[in-house]
């Protein structure tokens, strides 16, 4: 079985310090969270990126900041901007980070429901337009899918050609608004994508460790991060994403399977180091 690889979402644009401390806002506390993540065994870090008072951003020249520091302390840990950015924000804002060449980025499938009033939109035309731009830019995207019907978007855009093979997937598990994070529904979403692509799964809230087993076992990837899950274990929150990448290693040991390098991720992924 390919070793695993262990994505640490380490920030997210929705939490909040109120919801746990350690969650990052300024460079240096981005810094420490994706080193101790990396330290743990991550070879990606997924990241969104705030301004110091916590807000969102999809700021090109604070994402470079962000990233140039956390090369520092993390050399060739394969860092992940997100395209998504925060609810509300323009395609053109979310798409900033792209004009830095990242080697990853995300690339979101489908609209959702976000929680309250809150819609998270990525229209056809939108994922399209995200795409072509991956492409332009030699970017690998992972694809978020938040529901089944996602992932046949996806499908559709790659026989289009905006979407090239192998695609990587990102199941996004237990949002409310998307598919649910039961074991039923992993099966459904993993037998739904093509014989060569991969997946990583992030599972929200308490379904982060189910479902990050379940990939272990199958063969998968694992997103765990405060992005998608703010407890190490139940009403217990966590000390840091090192502590959750920790806790995936540790199942993973366990289980027998390895920990992926960087390296060894870039050649699972088909990336090259920029
Ligand atoms: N913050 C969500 C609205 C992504 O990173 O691409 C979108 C998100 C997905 O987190
Ligand atoms: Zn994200």
């Amino acid at each position: 079985m390919e070793k695993l690889i262990i994505t640490a979402a380490i920030s997210g644009a929705e939490v909040t310090k109120e919801h746990n401390p350690v969650v990052p806002y300024t460079i240096e506390e981005c810094v420490r969270e994706a080193s101790l993540a990396y330290k743990a065994g991550a070879s990606i870090i997924h990241l969104h990126v705030r301004k110091d008072d916590g807000t969102p951003t999809q700021d090109k020249n604070r994402f470079k900041e962000v990233m140039d520091a956390i090369r520092v302390e993390c050399p060739d840990a394969i860092i992940q901007p997100s395209t998504g950015g925060a609810v509300g924000m323009t395609n053109d804002e979310r798409l900033q980070p792209t004009e830095l060449y990242p080697e990853m980025a995300t690339l979101d499938c489908g609209t959702l429901n976000f929680g309250g009033d809150e819609i998270f939109e990525n229209t056809e035309n939108t994922i399209k337009y995200f795409g072509q731009r991956m492409i332009e830019n030699n970017i690998k995207p992972e694809l978020e899918v938040f529901d089944k019907s996602m992932i046949d978007m996806a499908l559709r855009l790659h026989k289009k050609g905006f979407i090239k093979s192998p695609m990587h997937f990102d199941f996004v598990m237990g949002v409310n608004g998307g598919i649910s994070g039961t074991l039923r529904d992993f099966v459904f979403l993993r037998n739904s994508i093509p014989a060569d692509a991969t997946y990583t799964v992030a599972g929200v809230g308490r379904f982060e460790f189910p479902l990050a087993t379940a990939a272990i076992i199958d063969g998968g990837h694992v997103r765990v991060g405060l992005e998608d899950n703010l407890y190490i274990s139940k009403g217990v929150l966590t000390k840091s994403n090192g502590e959750l990448v920790e806790k995936v290693v540790r199942l993973a040991k366990e289980l027998g399977r390895e920990i992926a390098t960087p390296a060894e991720a870039r050649e699972i992924l088909g990336l090259k180091k920029r």
